[in-house]
C-alpha cells in the first residue's frame, strides 16, 4: 500500500516553488538603450543594474526576441587595442550598482532578426542564478547619439 503522505508532500513542494517565483528579484534594470548600427546584424545594449539585496546576484542569461543570441561582454583596451570578451555570469555585489556603458560592459546582440531603427523598443529579459527574471525595455538610439 502506498503511504498517503506522498501526494501531500509533493503539493507542499509545488507551493514552495510557486511562492519563490512570485517574489520580485532584488535586481532592478533601468535606462536601457541600444546603439543602432545601420547595415549590421549585431548591436550593443547598455543599461544600469542595481542590486538592492545584501547578497550578491548573478546574471546568467540574457534574451531578446529580436536577436538570435544575447550575451554580456566586456570591452577592454590593451596597448591601444580594443578587445571584448564574454563576462557571463555577471556578478553584482550586494547593494552595488553596475553600469553597462560604451567602452566597458555591454550586452552583445548577435543575429538581429530585423534592422533596429532609432525609436524602436526592444524587450530584454535577464535571468538570474536561481531562475528569477528581470525584464526591461531598451530604447534604440541613433549612432553617435549618446
Ligand atoms: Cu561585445
Amino acid at each position: 500500500m502506498r503511504p498517503p503522505a506522498a501526494p501531500a508532500a509533493a503539493c507542499l513542494v509545488l507551493l514552495a516553488v510557486t511562492g519563490a517565483a512570485a517574489q520580485s528579484p532584488a535586481l532592478t534594470a533601468r535606462d536601457a538603450w541600444i546603439r543602432a548600427t545601420p547595415g549590421s546584424d549585431v548591436a550593443a545594449a547598455y543599461l544600469t543594474l542595481h542590486n538592492s539585496a545584501a547578497q550578491p546576484v548573478e546574471v546568467v542569461d540574457v534574451r531578446t526576441p529580436l536577436a538570435a543570441q544575447a550575451m554580456i561582454h566586456e570591452t577592454t583596451v590593451n596597448n591601444g587595442q580594443s578587445t571584448m570578451r564574454p563576462r557571463q555570469p555577471l556578478r553584482i555585489a550586494g547593494g552595488a550598482t553596475v553600469r553597462l556603458a560604451p567602452g566597458g560592459l555591454h550586452i552583445m546582440l548577435h543575429g538581429l532578426t530585423r534592422p533596429l531603427n532609432p525609436g524602436d523598443e526592444v524587450p530584454l529579459v535577464l535571468t538570474l542564478a536561481g531562475g528569477a527574471t528581470v525584464a526591461v525595455t531598451a530604447h534604440v538610439r541613433a549612432l553617435g547619439d549618446g
